[in-house]
């Protein structure tokens, strides 16, 4: 299955939303019919969706992310919202986490934004929701990108488990 999902992902990263129509476009000699189903099942409401929360800052203004460590596992469809309690603007950057994964959308206000997503902004107040399936097993880094928010603590640690057989 994950051996599966690695193979997919740089397709998936090309069209997004246009899951069920992939066989078709990479053609269908070179993916197996079983990816189209594995896709769907996925997107699918009998997947269900796991709700992670992380805080960018608090309201106390130190410079960290609470939890600074989210654990996740391959195949799996979340949506990690992400809120930013402090008075200033933080960063959710993790570039190589987000290679690991398909984003299937990330929402914000009434925005829904389709795509690959290496960072976001979150201003003051701000909420946003990123939902997304991790791919491929590994420790990845998380930090905020605002100058010396990494250095004071503002950086974190995101992993993602095989997925355990059935
Ligand atoms: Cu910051």
């Amino acid at each position: 299955m994950l051996i599966l999902w690695q193979r997919l992902r740089p397709s998936l990263n090309w069209l997004l939303g246009l899951a069920v129509s992939l066989s078709f476009v990479i053609g269908i000699g070179a993916l197996p019919l079983f990816s189209e189903g594995a896709i769907a099942a996925v997107l699918s409401n009998s997947e269900p969706l796991m709700e992670v929360s992380v805080h960018l800052g608090n309201s106390a203004e130190e410079l960290k992310f609470v939890p600074d460590h989210l654990e996740f596992i391959a195949g799996r469809r979340y949506k990690l919202i992400l809120d930013n309690p402090s008075s200033q603007k933080h960063y959710f950057t993790a570039k190589d986490f987000a290679d690991a994964i398909w984003t299937q959308k990330v929402e914000a206000g009434n925005v829904e934004v389709k795509g690959a997503v290496h960072e976001l902004e979150l201003k003051p107040g701000a909420i946003a929701e990123w939902v997304f399936v991790p791919l491929k097993s590994g420790t990845y880094e998380l930090h905020c990108s605002i100058p010396g928010h990494s250095e004071a603590g503002m950086q974190g640690m995101l992993s993602i488990a095989e997925q355990q057989p059935a």
